[in-house]
């Protein structure tokens, strides 16, 4: 059993609500390091990636809000997810918002390809510079990832792409933009849409996702946005949508990941405790974190 490294991010630079960057401590304080450890891991906290204050900062491009914080944010993490995959360890990094990614997949992508990655979300993380409707980057990280984008996003860590789309399967979409949806045709990357998972089932989905994402490759990071739950379990994210996965969908899907045996990394993203019911979805996080590493129902 890999000993558990936690990092925290505690960033909001991809998206425009403050909150999300207290993401790490609310995880923290639902008990995550203990609950690890009582199940046999050995858990060190490296604490948190240096992150700028916003109200000290300002938005120089509206298609790419915060980008030079984005950038140095993911440049900090993709160094340590770097350190702690080469010490033979597991990182468990605590988000911030979903653009935190890019610096995971980076520093994943340095220790070494080829990697598959699972991507739980309510969306599609596949926008652009060019298709955002928003101009935040927690949009486009899936996007940046593969190559597609901002080269200031695409380049970070100095691989490019970091994931093959062939190894890369989405989760749990039901809120895509237009111009999004073209691209992720275009992307070729695998789609399990909320309607997915209602007509096959959870278990079947996930036995796919993971035969897809180990295909070929070393292993899978899961990058888990909170919102691909349904909002009446984790209504602390920013951008809930209705119609997502139930309490046991959420934990059987991670159930199956840890029998699976292919997990290398975890990201937990968009907990925002300023939106939340006391902590319910910092709980949550916490919970679904305890059955990826192997707590068992029965
Ligand atoms: N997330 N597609 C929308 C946008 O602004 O690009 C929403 C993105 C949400 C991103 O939840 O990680
Ligand atoms: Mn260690
Ligand atoms: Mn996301
Ligand atoms: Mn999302």
């Amino acid at each position: 059993m890999k000993d558990i490294h936690i990092i925290g991010v505690p960033s909001d630079y991809g998206q425009n609500r403050r909150g999300v960057d207290m993401g790490p401590s609310a995880i923290r304080y639902a008990g995550l390091k203990e609950k690890l450890e009582r199940l046999g891991y050995e858990v060190s906290d490296l604490g948190d990636v240096p992150v700028p204050t916003p109200e000290t900062r300002r938005i120089e491009h509206q298609k790419l809000k915060y980008l030079r914080e984005v950038v140095s944010v993911s440049e900090a993490l993709c160094e340590k997810v770097e350190g702690v995959l080469k010490g033979g360890h597991t990182p468990v990094i605590l988000g911030g918002d979903h653009s935190i990614a890019i610096g995971s997949l980076a520093g994943i992508a340095r220790a070494g390809q080829p990697f598959g990655v699972i991507w739980f979300d309510a969306h599609g993380d596949m926008n652009t510079d060019e298709t955002t409707p928003s101009g935040n980057i927690h949009g486009m990280p899936l996007a940046a990832s593969l190559g597609l984008g901002h080269e200031a996003l695409t380049g970070i860590g100095g691989i490019r792409p970091k994931v093959k789309p062939e190894n890369v399967v989405l989760v749990g979409a039901r809120s895509i933009d237009p111009e999004e949806r073209e691209l992720i045709r275009q992307s070729g990357i695998h789609v399990f849409s909320m309607q997915d998972v209602d007509r096959r089932g959870m278990d079947a989905v996930m036995q796919e996702a993971i035969r897809i994402a180990s295909d070929g490759t070393r292993g899978i990071h899961l990058s888990l946005d909170l919102d691909a739950l349904d909002p009446m379990f984790a209504p602390g994210v920013g951008t809930p949508v209705n119609g997502g996965f139930t309490y046991r969908e959420g934990h059987l899907a991670m159930e199956l990941l840890a029998a699976s045996g292919k997990l290398l990394s975890v990201d937990v993203v968009e907990v925002n405790p300023i939106l939340d019911h006391r902590n319910q979805t910092g709980r949550m996080a916490v919970e679904l974190l305890e059955s990826l590493f192997g707590k068992r129902v029965m």
